[in-house]
């Protein structure tokens, strides 16, 4: 078998991978089965910083990872990767920065890695890259002469051709994406999209799974992301910390309805609208006054980016609305956290949660959905109310699918889910949970490895010109 490389920002955790979720665990899994190297950035800059990687051996992989210069940071990563295509992927172009000065820092940091990695690399080797921070770096590589299979998998959503156009580059990345042999989307409405773009915008022509255009083919399709489902299942059931958790949000809770939600802290979550949800339950169903306990965990992240500020300025200001409207000596309505909690106490919190909701505006996948449902005791499940805004909604439909838009029809959601009688939970759950055990993450990392192994068993490569 040849060897993995796995490209992605962030490098690890290898030693405690389970700490950190799924993702890393499927990828660590991965890279000690075929003695891979897990390539990326360190997390660290340095004034000085030179094109080298630091390679450290970690039970049987390497970890090669590249120091960025502040300059390098602040236009590569804060700039073009989070105010500029992380807005504009998820449909705010209200909030995206077109600075052509971070747009030349991604390009370069991008070469920088391609120029780093190359002498890294052995000729039978696999590269599988993650994500928006990379769309230039495929192509980068294969200008440098690399002729290995190179798959990308973008975790974020692929936006409508429009809204991609407002982009004052997006011909150059789109470009730059067929230098990669497969490129995996997490639904198919993403591959649509981009097939989309490649034929009207770009003149490409599309045949079946494979796109044609710029002189190479392409291989697109959906590879929808798990969480390992049995994994998490068994700690929410079974782990001391996840049960420790649960009885500390039970406890006290009598008849109330524990309702809650985890997010990173960031705008395409639509925590605020979210609240302003919570607020109309309370407005309007006025016999859910005490008895409802929302909680929501949101962990800070981008802190250093401008508008991830203003939208926590806001969000201090609605809890503080509503608890100031609704609350009394006896009952906090809303407690809102911005730290994070540890993964295994997660599972319990869940579990102890009889409401999961979870309501972005968009999103790629949205794990948390995923993991809310794995956490529930299959006897008593609690309820999962999702937005159409989310990747997982195409896998979830037994969830109680709302318009996060849509203040009065997610407070009626609420309604619905906590009058839902104990037979309905059940059937939503095991449909559900069938699905998500058939999907889990262990799967969809072997039906992109075996996607990319057999696109590029006969091919011809070229850089994009
Ligand atoms: C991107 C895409 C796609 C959150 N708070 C805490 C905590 N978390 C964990 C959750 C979950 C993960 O972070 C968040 O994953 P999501 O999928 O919800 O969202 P993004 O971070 O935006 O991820 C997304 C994903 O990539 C994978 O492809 O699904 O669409 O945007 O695992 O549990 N974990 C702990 N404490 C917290 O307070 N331990």
């Amino acid at each position: 078998m040849s060897r993995l490389v796995v490209v992605s920002n962030r490098v690890g955790p290898v030693k405690d991978a389970a700490r950190a979720g799924g993702l890393a665990v499927a990828l660590v899994d991965a890279l000690r089965a075929r003695g891979g190297l897990w390539y990326g950035w360190s997390g660290k800059t340095d004034k000085r910083a030179v094109d080298y990687a630091s390679i450290e051996d970690a039970e049987s992989l390497s970890l090669a990872t590249v120091d960025l210069t502040p300059e390098e940071y602040e236009d590569y990563y804060n700039g073009f990767a989070n105010r500029c295509l992380w807005p504009l992927f998820h449909y705010r172009i209200d909030l995206t920065a077109f600075d052509r000065r971070y747009y030349e820092g991604y390009r370069r940091v991008n070469a920088k890695f391609a120029r780093v990695l190359y002498p890294l690399l052995r000729a039978d080797d696999t590269i599988w890259v993650h994500d928006y921070h990379f769309l230039a770096f495929g192509n980068e590589l294969r200008q440098m002469g690399a002729e290995q299979p190179i798959g990308f998998f973008l975790h974020i959503p692929f936006p409508a051709r429009e809204v991609l156009a407002a982009l004052p580059h997006h011909d150059a990345m789109v470009r730059g994406l067929f230098a990669y042999d497969v490129l995996g989307f997490q639904t198919e409405q993403d591959c649509e999209r981009f097939r989309d773009y490649v034929v009207r915008e770009a003149h490409g022509i599309a045949n079946g799974d494979k796109l044609h255009c710029f002189g190479r083919t392409v291989t697109i399709r959906a590879f929808p992301i798990g969480i390992d489902t049995e994994g998490f299942a068994d700690i929410a059931a079974n782990d001391k910390d996840a049960r420790r958790q649960f009885d500390k949000v039970t406890k006290g809770l009598g008849d109330r309805t524990q309702i809650v939600g985890v997010d990173r802290l960031d705008y395409t979550k639509g925590i605020a609208e979210r609240f302003q949800a919570y607020e109309r339950l309370l407005q309007e169903y006025p016999d859910t006054r005490r008895e409802v306990s929302y909680l929501q965990i949101a962990a800070a992240s981008r802190g250093e980016v401008l508008e991830y500020r203003q939208m926590r300025e806001e969000l201090d200001g609605l809890s503080g609305h509503i608890n100031g409207t609704f609350g009394d000596f006896d009952w906090t309505p809303l407690r809102y956290l911005n730290k994070p909690l540890p993964r295994r106490a997660l599972a319990g919190l869940y579990r102890a949660s009889k409401i999961g909701l979870v309501t972005p505006l968009r999103d790629g996948m949205n794990l948390v959905a995923k993991e809310y449902v794995a956490a529930q005791d299959p006897e008593d499940p609690g309820v999962l109310i999702l937005s159409r805004f989310a990747g997982a909604s195409y896998q979830m439909p037994e969830a109680v699918i709302v318009n996060p838009y849509d203040s009065k029809g997610v407070a009626d959601a609420l309604q619905i889910a906590r009058y839902m009688s104990l037979q309905e939970r059940r059937e939503r759950f095991e449909a559900l949970m069938k699905r998500l055990r058939a999907e889990d993450v262990a799967q969809w990392r072997d039906d992109f490895m075996s996607t990319l192994a057999t696109v590029t068993r006969r091919r011809t490569i070229s850089a994009v010109s």
